[in-house]
């Protein structure tokens, strides 16, 4: 499922002005697509989302916080994997999307990791996970929860 959302000043300009052609220097345009979750067990445990996100634009454009109304706080991980082994999580801070580039948010890579679940994450459902952004957008996108083993958007 691909859902092609426009932030900031442009999507303003679309919701509240109408047609016309918007010319709108800081918008992006940023594409999502292979959204997913693993099920959970419970909820004492964090869950993380995984997507692939585009900007299809000419600007660099920030990802600078998330948020879902099925958990406390939702935050930008990345792990790492240390020389012994050992894999630790961090806070990713802002996220830049760079002019033409893929961000991969991925198992053992970027992940959003929803923390304080308010319930389960059960297979089949779908939550929603709010994307925000540094030109004032907000992307609203839907996350398919998957099985237990799931180690993909499709596998
Ligand atoms: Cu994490």
């Amino acid at each position: 499922m691909k859902e092609k959302i426009l932030t900031g000043a442009l999507a303003a300009l679309l919701t509240f002005g109408g047609l016309s052609t918007p010319v709108a220097a800081d918008s992006q345009e940023i594409l999502v697509d292979d959204v997913w979750a693993r099920a959970t067990i419970g909820v004492s445990r964090p869950a993380a989302v995984y997507f692939t996100l585009r900007n299809t634009g000419g600007d660099a454009v920030k990802l600078i916080g998330f948020e879902t109304t099925i958990a406390k706080r939702a935050e930008a991980h990345r792990l790492k994997i240390d020389a012994n082994g050992i894999s630790t999580m961090e806070p990713a801070g802002e996220i830049l999307l760079r002019p033409g580039n893929d961000l991969v948010f991925e198992p053992g890579g970027l992940h959003i990791m929803l923390m304080g679940l308010q319930e389960p994450l059960v297979e089949g459902d779908s939550i929603q996970l709010d994307l925000l952004f540094d030109d004032g957008g907000r992307m609203p996108v839907n996350v398919r929860v998957r099985g237990i083993a799931a180690r993909g958007p499709r596998n």
